[in-house]
């Protein structure tokens, strides 16, 4: 399967749930009033785009068909995915990681798909030349090193781990060590599952991160968060959270082949002001993309 075709099977149930059902809307209609932007907002709020987002995007779309002039409800569509489109686009989604070594940490709450999409990652960077690392920092259960080892062996990647129970900031300093001695381009790291509203435990990732700025001063560092696109608008509240005691620089959202609700990416977009860089579509290797909004869009609506 193709990339595109990838992406558009697993946004298959949004596509469903959601843009189908605005196509159904916008044919039903015969003329563009006040009852279908009435439509349009139950639908959008059942796709978990959020209030706040809905407004905007209802908002942007009356002042779109008022300056155009529109009058066929079957056009709206049209300006629709471009107003959700500029949304997508406020931030930029790439991942800064040039310098040699750079590093990713990846953090997020329990069984968000942290240590799949590092796996993802570690496939994804290795199939464009780049000689990772994987970081075992969630030392909080045994069976943790061993399903990242698993993914090490699939991306042909090495990884450094410790014993159950280890300090995580001691393997993040011997990974770190590991990839300035043996010259890799990208250490990515993973940890624990915790609640964002444990302080002490943000506080564990907080000083991760001071070890990476001390042994790596000056290399890129992407802090990102994997949410669960299932889990709907608490997803706000956890990238709230975890920004506040790490610094975010992107978010991953994964599972979103398995939701109606795909419409939370907007959402997220649109209130934290931290881009979306990768989406996670799956469980295979494969299953991790590049956020590209246009694609992202045109899987939704075409
Ligand atoms: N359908 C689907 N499942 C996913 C995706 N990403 C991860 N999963 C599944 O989600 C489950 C949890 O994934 P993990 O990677 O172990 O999650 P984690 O965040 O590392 O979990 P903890 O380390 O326990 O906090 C696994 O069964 C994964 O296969 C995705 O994009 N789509
Ligand atoms: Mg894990």
């Amino acid at each position: 399967m193709g990339f595109f075709d990838r992406l558009k099977s697993g946004l298959k149930k949004t596509k469903e749930g959601f843009s189908d059902r605005v196509n159904t809307l916008f044919s039903a209609f015969t003329k563009i009033d006040e009852e279908l932007f009435e439509e349009l907002e139950e639908l959008l709020i059942m796709a978990d785009v959020g209030f706040e987002t809905t407004e905007r995007i209802l908002d942007g779309l009356r002042a779109n068909v008022k300056k155009k002039g529109i009058t066929d409800p079957n056009l709206v569509k049209h300006e629709l995915s471009d107003v959700i489109c500029d949304i997508l686009d406020e931030n930029d989604n790439s991942m800064r990681i040039d310098t040699k070594p750079s590093v990713i940490v990846v953090v997020g709450v329990n069984g968000v798909g942290k240590t799949t999409t590092i796996g993802k990652m570690a496939t994804y960077y290795t199939g464009i030349g780049k000689k990772v690392l994987l970081a075992a920092g969630d030392t909080f259960r045994a069976a943790a090193a061993e399903q990242l080892d698993i993914w090490a062996k699939r991306a042909e990647c090495e990884i450094i781990k410790h014993n159950e129970g280890a300090d995580p900031g001691a393997v993040i300093f011997d990974a770190v060590s590991a990839a300035k001695n043996r010259g890799a381009d990208l250490v990515i790291c993973d940890t624990a599952g915790r609640l964002h509203t444990k302080k002490n435990l943000m506080e564990e990732l907080a000083k991760i991160i001071r070890i990476i700025d001390r042994e790596l001063p000056g290399a890129d560092k992407e802090i990102l968060l994997v949410l669960d696109a299932t889990t709907g608008q608490n997803a706000v509240q956890q990238a709230k959270l975890f920004d506040q005691s790490t610094g975010l620089t992107g978010l991953v959202l994964t599972k979103l082949d398995g939701t109606a609700k795909g419409g939370v990416v907007i959402s997220l977009c649109n209130s934290q002001k931290i881009p979306v860089k990768f989406i996670g579509v799956g469980e295979q290797k494969d299953d991790l993309q590049p956020f590209v909004s246009q694609d992202f869009v045109a899987a939704l609506f075409e």
